[in-house]
């Protein structure tokens, strides 16, 4: 008997993980993608809806009808608190009411190794450990994953929590050797999330089977993730260009986030528009001096 191809939401498509997905997934799900910014061209297979994820009704038309929803929108570094709450804490809001109000019963959301990066490079930890956030970002993170058990007990959805390390073709630096994800390994656990048929809510570790590892990814082994690469393989070459970094970020595995106050992101609207009324400001004083 055929079945059916599902189709996935994935918000924040645009980005890279939504890129890399796009490609791994292709021919085994129908990919609705979602962004505030275009995509183009579609492969076979996707469709686009744009979306603001601060916007329910935008977010409602997107997630009609689909089996799952991959939510990887969102602000993705540190930064301020006027970026972060409208896209992570109510876009994540929206997100989840979206896919309620649209009868989607599996919700697949991207947590971060941030919401975690407060726990010391001396330690391994599991997914029941309490949540040690090491920035706003880590915040909204944590509030992500709370909303997901809230809505599994609440209203029966299915949820799927990966607190995701670094998705890359190899990994960046030393902290990535610990926390580096395959963009293939990243399929795999995604799939799992979409198609296990008892999840409940579940918080398993975004990360490939790294020899440097933090943590005991041992749901995600249970539910039948296993992972194909390995971070050691580039260790030598990633080692051999490191240089000594901040003492506090070498601490912690949550790195440069621990004390991070703003990450510089000229694309961040709100910062344009920050920017913007300071210019604005500064002409008007100026006029005001001129006139005196
Ligand atoms: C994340 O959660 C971010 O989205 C990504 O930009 C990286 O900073 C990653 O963590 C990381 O820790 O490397």
């Amino acid at each position: 008997m055929k079945t059916s191809m599902k189709t996935i939401l994935i918000t924040g498509a645009a980005g890279g993980i939504g890129s890399h997905l796009r490609r791994e997934l292709a021919g085994k799900y129908r990919l609705r993608l979602s962004d505030r910014r275009t995509i183009k061209p579609l492969a076979t297979g996707e469709s686009f809806v744009r979306a603001e994820l601060t916007k329910l009704g935008e977010l409602l038309r997107a997630a009609r009808g689909v089996d799952a929803v991959l939510h990887l929108g969102g602000y993705s570094v540190e930064g301020r608190w006027e970026d972060i709450h409208p896209a992570n804490l109510v876009g994540c809001y929206n997100a989840f009411e979206a896919a309620r109000l649209c009868g989607v019963k599996r919700f697949l959301f991207a947590s971060s190794n941030h919401a975690v990066g407060f726990y010391r490079r001396d330690q391994v930890i599991d997914h029941r450990v309490p949540l040690r956030p090491d920035s706003r970002y880590g915040v909204a993170k944590a509030f992500g994953e709370a909303l997901g058990s809230l809505y599994a007990d609440k209203y029966g959805m299915q949820v799927f929590c990966m607190r995701i390390g670094n998705v890359n073709p190899a990994p960046l630096d030393k902290r990535r050797l610990s926390i580096w994800m395959s963009p293939r390994d990243m399929a795999q656990l995604v799939t799992i999330g979409i198609e296990h048929p008892d999840i409940r809510f579940e918080v398993v570790y975004g990360v490939s089977g790294n020899t440097r590892s933090w943590y005991d990814n041992a749901n995600a082994l249970r539910l039948g993730y296993r992972p194909q690469d390995d971070s050691e393989a580039f260790a030598a070459e990633v080692l051999a260009r490191e240089r000594p970094g901040n003492p506090r970020a070498e601490t912690y595995q949550g790195g440069s986030f621990v004390h991070a106050e703003s990450i510089p992101n000229p694309s961040a609207p709100v910062r344009a528009r920050r920017r913007a009324t300071t210019k604005g400001r500064t002409g008007k004083k100026a006029k005001r001096e001129a006139k005196k």
